[in-house]
């Protein structure tokens, strides 16, 4: 590889996050843009970044070993173990393995990501303000429309029950090894606190140890990888400033 892949992502949103880890996992040397959102220059929806990608959303990557140039976060670390997983640290063994991984992936942005993202969001309000005001933020949210939050924080509480479902008797979710499946999940999973902020029954970690034991214990092994701990470190360096 002679130049690193150039890598848009944003320093909060947690889909980028995904690509990260992966990048570390296999070693893969890369170069970050952070964007901003809104339509600012240097927004995700300035006309700018939107003639890289129509939808206005980061990660988008561009490797200057193959010309390749994608956006989807799953789809991108699919693209990045065919071609830089040689030594099949991620790669799932069998073709079974392959298909379970997508459906897991498939889970994971069809369902873990919009719904933990109906109460994590508005992220906008982060753009220039900082953590106390987007926890501020969510606290009014919570007032003023507390039966979509309560709705939503149901829902994050049976993806959680599905994938402790999932692990029962397992340490992974695919082929007794970490996939991409495991992987998808942990930037998400790690927004869990503010997600699950006031919920009576999930709202703390320990409740979620006792309510999912199987899904809490794997998320604790996943975070404990080495490359999942250099992702979580460049997160908190870059949103210190
Ligand atoms: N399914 C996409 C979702 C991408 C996405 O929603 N990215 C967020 C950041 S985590 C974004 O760019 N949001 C900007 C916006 O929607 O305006 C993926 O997994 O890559």
């Amino acid at each position: 590889m002679s130049r690193s892949i150039q890598f848009w992502s944003h320093k909060i949103g947690p889909n980028p996050w995904k690509n990260v880890i992966v990048f570390e996992e296999l070693g893969i040397p890369y170069a970050t843009e952070y964007l901003e959102f809104g339509n600012n220059a240097g927004g995700v929806e300035h006309p700018s970044f939107l003639k890289k990608n129509a939808a206005g959303r980061v990660p988008l990557i561009h490797d200057p070993a193959t010309g390749m140039i994608l956006t989807e976060s799953n789809v991108i670390n699919h693209y990045l173990l065919d071609h830089y997983d040689k030594d099949d640290i991620l790669s799932p063994a069998t073709e079974q393995d392959k298909y379970l991984v997508d459906k897991y992936l498939g889970f994971q942005s069809s369902t873990q990501a919009p719904f933990y993202a109906q109460v994590s969001l508005p992220l906008h309000i982060l753009v220039g303000f900082g953590w106390l005001t987007f926890i501020q933020s969510l606290q009014m949210r919570n007032k003023k429309n507390f039966d979509g939050v309560a709705h939503f924080q149901h829902l994050v509480k049976r993806t959680l029950r599905t994938i402790d479902d999932e692990l029962r008797g397992k340490g992974f979710l695919v082929g007794g090894k970490c996939t991409l499946a495991d992987l998808a999940f942990i930037p998400w999973d790690l927004m869990l606190d503010i997600v699950l902020q006031g919920d009576a029954e999930a709202g703390t970690a320990s409740d979620r140890k006792q309510l999912f034991p199987n899904w809490y214990n794997w998320h604790v092994k996943m975070i404990q990888r080495e490359a999942v701990q250099k992702m979580m470190k460049l997160k908190e360096e870059v949103n210190a400033n």
